[in-house]
């Protein structure tokens, strides 16, 4: 072989390595602890802390995520940065490097949330909060240094940060997480950062020609009613009230509403209301007033679910929304396992055609990684008995049910005075036998129940409609008292002609992402049962109403390891 051909294949393979060793850069030694518990395809780096996820945004055919990361360790720490995956599929994913580290004076003691908007252009921009030189929360910019690079994987920031300081009234430590900007008719770019003033949360706004320079709007886009702690990681977006189509921040169409949502510190829910946007006075107005971090406001997820954001998936017309799950186990045993904290499954997200309410479901990409199937139909489940689902890997698991709703004549009538899922869902477990219900799936059970988390229905008519109860009874998850087991419930609200009700549950190990009746409730618990290994778990479809149940159909796919995983 020539030399020249030699040396260009030696330096190709130096480029290839130089790369590999850039993308795997988080990867650290696993730890020698038995961690059953990790989930193998949800999003995650290999170790480390974990938490909101940042930025999410699709560039030239790859999917962008960023999220809160701890370099140093397993718990939350005052040194966070940007980490940074992609994908082309939003289901295997690419660690790169990480795309925003403390090295600033606007930035010097973390990167915290925030959010990417797409210039004309396609030009890709990032907005974030810096805790600067004296920990104060600030607004900062950063720009791709490589427009080329699809993997953007070289962050600038740019030199007259910061774009925004704390406003008066509002302290240094209560202003962050700037949204996705979006620009009006008028071509100013608008955006909202969260905050807290006078004890209520807000929706501080800012208005900017060039995306450099932004001034403080007088008044809120919206703001709270209660004294419930700082508004975290705003959301503000457009949905269609026609179909399932996302919209773009920035579109300026008919038939549109909106939708708000806020992180409440004070409980980590992320609750929303969907409302209209008054442009010219610059103002939210929900169609029902909320936000007041309890029952009834609307929430993505009743139950962990946090910090979420979502974005316009310009490629799928579609509009997409992440969301941090945290652990429910202790710190020591976040420090033992090396990592704590996953993304959820990417959630596709649209208007309820009864336009009350969004709906979520798991993006399509997810099904690639079905496996081994098993699939029912037709099957009566005798009162008070259980049927298990044999065939699959039951720790790693896609279960989709479909359950016959009973006549609404025959059904139990609902209190009105039980305003409270969660409390309902305490009162009225698993075990207590009703009318129509409970019946659904029980997850992660050893052979023997004594580990299991029951998620299921119970079916009542409240004048002339059904209300739904779903409950995810945690309390049985795991032997252990370490661990945080409460019951989360949501109410759905059903149409009288309702025939059937849903119920699909991503498991993953330790986490089950349930959506119930097409995803008009979501519920995500996190669950460590002891069992020896994984390959001990088994799923059961369960009725312990006093009526028999008649299942029309129920599919259940292992699942496959995702890559990145
Ligand atoms: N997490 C970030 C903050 C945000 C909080 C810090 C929400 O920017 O308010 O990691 O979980």
């Amino acid at each position: 072989m020539k030399p020249f051909v030699v040396c260009v294949i030696y330096l190709c393979c130096v480029i290839l390595l130089v790369n590999a060793k850039e993308i795997h850069d988080v990867s650290h030694t696993a730890s020698p602890y038995r961690d059953q518990g990790r989930p193998q395809f949800h999003l995650r780096p290999p170790q480390n802390w974990i938490n909101d996820p940042n930025g999410p945004l699709y560039y030239k055919g790859v999917y962008h995520l960023f999220y809160q990361y701890n370099p140093y360790g397993s718990l939350f720490n005052q040194t966070i940065v940007w980490a940074h995956s992609a994908s082309y599929d939003l289901v295997n994913w690419i660690h790169l490097k990480h795309a925003l580290v403390p090295s600033k004076p606007f930035d010097m003691k973390s990167c915290w949330s925030g959010s990417a908007t797409i210039l004309p252009g396609n030009y890709p921009v990032i907005l974030y909060t810096g805790l600067n030189i004296n920990s104060q929360q600030v607004q900062n910019l950063a720009m791709p240094k490589n427009l080329s690079d699809p993997f953007l994987q070289e962050w600038v920031k740019y030199h007259g940060n910061p774009l925004m300081t704390p406003p008066p009234g509002v302290d240094p430590d209560d202003f962050r997480d700037p949204t996705t900007a979006w620009r009006g008719r008028d071509g100013i770019w608008r955006v909202v950062v969260g905050g807290l003033r006078n004890k209520i949360g807000v929706a501080i706004l800012y208005k900017s020609k060039n995306f450099i320079h932004w001034s403080l709007h007088h008044a809120p886009l919206y703001s709270g009613n209660e004294n419930a702690g700082i508004w975290e990681c705003p959301d503000f977006f457009p949905v269609s009230v026609n179909g399932r189509e996302g919209i773009e921040n920035s579109e300026n169409g008919t038939n549109l509403k909106y939708v708000l949502k806020v992180s409440f510190i004070f409980n980590t829910n992320d609750y929303y209301m969907i409302g209209s946007y008054d442009a010219d006075k610059e103002k939210f107005v929900p169609d029902k007033i909320g936000l007041t971090g309890t029952h009834p406001d609307l929430r993505y997820d009743y139950g962990k679910f946090y910090a979420s954001k979502s974005f316009y998936d310009s490629g799928k017309k579609r509009r997409i929304l992440w969301g941090w799950i945290n652990e429910s186990d202790s710190s020591a045993n976040d420090i033992k396992k090396g990592w704590a904290g996953i993304q959820s499954i990417p959630r596709q997200v649209y208007h309820s055609p009864t336009g009350t309410q969004l709906l979520q479901w798991p993006v399509k990409e997810i099904e690639s990684l079905r496996d081994t199937h098993v699939t029912y139909t037709g099957k009566i489940v005798k009162s008070k008995s259980l049927f298990e689902v044999k065939g699959i890997t039951a720790s790693q698991a896609d279960i989709d049910i479909s359950f016959k709703m009973p006549k609404l004549d025959d059904a139990e009538i609902f209190n009105p005075k039980w305003n409270d899922p969660e409390l309902l869902c305490r009162t009225k477990p698993a075990t207590v036998s009703g009318q129509n219900g409970p019946f659904g799936l029980l997850l992660m059970a050893s052979q023997d129940l004594t580990e299991h988390t029951a998620v299921f229905f119970r079916v009542f008519k409240n004048n002339q409609q059904f209300v739904v109860l779903m409950c995810s009874d945690q309390r049985r998850s795991s032997h252990t008292q370490e661990v945080d087991r409460t019951i989360y419930g949501a109410f759905i609200h059903m149409d009288h002609k309702d025939e059937m009700i849903s119920l699909r549950s991503l498991v993953d190990h330790s986490v089950i992402e349930s959506f119930g009746a097409e995803g008009r409730a979501c519920i995500t618990a996190r669950v460590y049962p002891q069992f020896s290994s994984g390959k001990e778990a088994h799923v059961y479809a369960f009725n312990n109403g006093s009526a028999d149940l008649f299942v029309s159909t129920l599919n259940a796919w292992s699942m496959k390891k995702s890559k990145g995983n």
